[in-house]
């Protein structure tokens, strides 16, 4: 296994839609297996391909403290949205940052697992906004997104200042 580089808003590539996961195989397989380990380190509940420049529709989620609930949710669909929740969001693509955002706060999500096996779940609370927060990634879209352009540019000025620094 391996820790994957996460890349960092304003990345262009964070902006890529990912395509399809054509085959579940074992090349699938391991970069969820990376994906989960980079996921634990960071340490975050979710990650989606196109954090770790891999434009393929795939993402992990494990919500538990016990961080012994990995999900690996492969071409994922959301079936059913219902009811509205407010929650405070932080993204691994956008450190340091936390902002409230408005998701559904019940959904259903049909996906493929590790063995390319068609699955359908309901999810609610954390577990829905995350998923709802990773399939945007898939999207190109951020939880930025969802802010007023003023503070989106102001998070935006932030981290290419920051990440000047570091360079
Ligand atoms: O670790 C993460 N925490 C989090 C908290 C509230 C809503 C969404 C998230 S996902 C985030 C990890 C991440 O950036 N996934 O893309
Ligand atoms: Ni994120």
């Amino acid at each position: 296994m391996a820790i994957l580089q996460v890349l960092y808003h304003p990345d262009p590539r964070l902006r890529i839609k990912a395509a399809p996961v054509p085959v579940v195989d074992d090349e699938v397989r391991r970069l969820a297996a990376d994906m989960m380990e980079t996921m634990y380190a960071a340490p975050g509940i979710g990650l989606a391909a196109t954090q770790v420049n891999v434009h393929r529709r795939l993402l992990v989620v494990d919500v538990s403290e016990t961080h012994d609930q990995p999900l690996c949710l492969i071409n994922p669909a959301l079936l059913q949205k219902e009811g509205v929740e407010r929650m405070e969001e932080g993204c691994l693509s956008v450190p340091g940052v936390f902002e409230e955002v408005e998701r559904a706060e019940r959904i259903r999500v049909r996906f493929q697992d590790l063995e390319g096996h068609t699955v359908e779940q309901d999810a609610d609370d954390l577990l829905a906004v995350c998923i709802q927060h990773e399939m945007d990634h898939l999207e190109g879209k951020l939880f930025l997104d969802y802010l007023s352009p003023l503070k989106r540019s102001r998070i935006t000025k932030k981290l290419t200042k920051a990440q000047k620094q570091v360079m």
